[in-house]
């Protein structure tokens, strides 16, 4: 855990968190300002910066989230009509929260990415 993260305070349980999967390695959970009638965080419980981070320091791990978001989409009954994996990185693409997350969005037809 890394003090003053916001996600590992919630893998933690030390801040509340709708939780939708708590797995030995991943941890997911309801975004708060949900983006779709669907929004799930998927997040390493391990502190990453970022995806590319991740990537580089644990490619199995960033494949279990990936998997993890596979299975949250299934288990939110949204799997066959689709769904959105997002990783925002950087300010231009409005990131917030400095711990790896994938977003999980859908439930309803999603807007185009981009501007
Ligand atoms: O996304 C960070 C996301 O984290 C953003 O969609 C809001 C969400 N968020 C922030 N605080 C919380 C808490 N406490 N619970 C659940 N979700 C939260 P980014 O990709 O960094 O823009």
């Amino acid at each position: 855990m890394t003090a003053d993260c916001l996600f590992c305070k919630i893998v933690a349980g030390d801040i509340p968190a709708t939780v939708v999967h708590d797995g030995e390695r991943t941890f997911a959970f309801r975004d708060i300002t949900p983006q779709a009638r669907v929004h799930v965080l998927v997040v390493p419980k391990q502190h990453h910066e970022d995806a590319a981070a991740l990537a580089a320091a644990d490619p199995q791990l960033l494949a279990e989230v990936l998997t993890t978001g596979a299975e949250v989409a299934k288990a939110e009954g949204i799997a066959d009509s689709g769904y959105r994996f997002v990783f925002n990185t950087g300010e231009d693409a409005g990131r917030t929260v400095f711990h790896a997350h994938l977003h999980v969005l859908g439930g309803e037809q999603l807007g185009h990415f981009g501007r």
